[in-house]
């Protein structure tokens, strides 16, 4: 009797597992991946859905076969046989949450790391990520060696690590209730987000009132913005197309109506977009 159980339970617990693992990887839930970082995000995802399909399923899966087979029968009146304690049940109950729920804090964690949310905020990155917060005249080479006094005491909330090579900065400022882009390359201020498609971006954000939230599903990325704490995303666009900017914080009655678009050109096509929007040069 005692096999039967144990076969039975190990036969139910595989059939769980790969039911979990099954609907996880074929069932996509997520709109299509538009950033670099999305692979990592998405494989994270994968792992949780699987993970909550099994808990959902096994535990759907007892409560409805208890609720059938323990059932009152018709006559019967009495009370149920008084059950106390079952250490070996108490032991498996607490060491699978555990382990499930250690696996998917460092699993989470790694991710996270990965995708730069764990950089540093000592004193060197603050300086890089707060030397490119300085205002748009001022050019990059010449801030850095002006160095640490314009900058100290600000402090700068990385969300994503800065990336090297040639990134294409963008100013961005929220407010209630609407992003303002400005591109300081080109002096172009746009209420929509414009990015070549394969270059890195270089978000540079401020709020101007209350706490935002600068969210684009489709790059898995979500940036709170805050007032007087400049933050900064950064991401490589890996697919072309229109995708929505959502504010992600509640940030007033007409919190809901704080979305913009994200279009993510070939190149050929955004240096047209920053040829068409560029003011006119007048001063050379
Ligand atoms: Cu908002």
């Amino acid at each position: 009797m005692q096999i039967r159980t144990a076969v039975t339970t190990a036969l139910a617990a595989t059939a769980l597992i790969a039911t979990g693992m099954l609907v996880g990887t074929q069932v996509n839930l997520l709109p299509v991946d538009a950033s670099s970082n999305a692979a990592a995000y998405d494989s994270l995802f994968k792992v949780l859905f699987s993970i909550g399909t099994m808990l959902f399923a096994g535990i759907l899966i007892v409560l409805v076969y208890s609720l059938v087979r323990f059932r009152r029968r018709a006559g019967d009146g009495a009370d149920g046989p008084p059950t106390e304690g079952n250490l070996p049940l108490e032991i498996v109950w607490t060491a699978i949450p555990a382990v499930v729920v250690l696996f998917i804090g460092i699993y989470s964690y790694d991710i996270y790391e990965r995708m730069g949310g764990m950089a540093p905020l000592d004193h060197d990155a603050m300086h890089h990520q707060a030397s490119a917060m300085i205002e748009a005249s001022v050019q990059p080479a010449a801030s850095q060696a002006i160095g640490e006094d314009q900058t100290s005491g600000e402090r700068v909330w990385g969300g994503i690590r800065p990336i090297d090579g040639d990134v294409l900065p963008v100013d961005v400022t929220a407010m209630q209730f609407a992003f303002i882009f400005h591109y300081p390359e080109g002096e172009i201020t746009s209420g929509e987000l414009h990015v070549p498609l394969g270059r890195p971006v270089e978000l540079r954000m401020k709020a101007l009132d209350v706490i935002h939230a600068f969210w684009v599903p489709q790059f898995r990325l979500k940036q709170d913005v805050i007032p007087g704490q400049p933050t900064v995303l950064t991401f490589t666009p890996t697919r072309a197309g229109t995708y929505p900017v959502i504010c992600a914080e509640l940030c007033g009655p007409y919190h809901g109506g704080m979305r913009t678009s994200v279009v993510v050109h070939e190149p050929d096509d955004y240096l047209a977009w920053v040829q068409a929007n560029s003011p006119a040069i007048t001063n050379t």
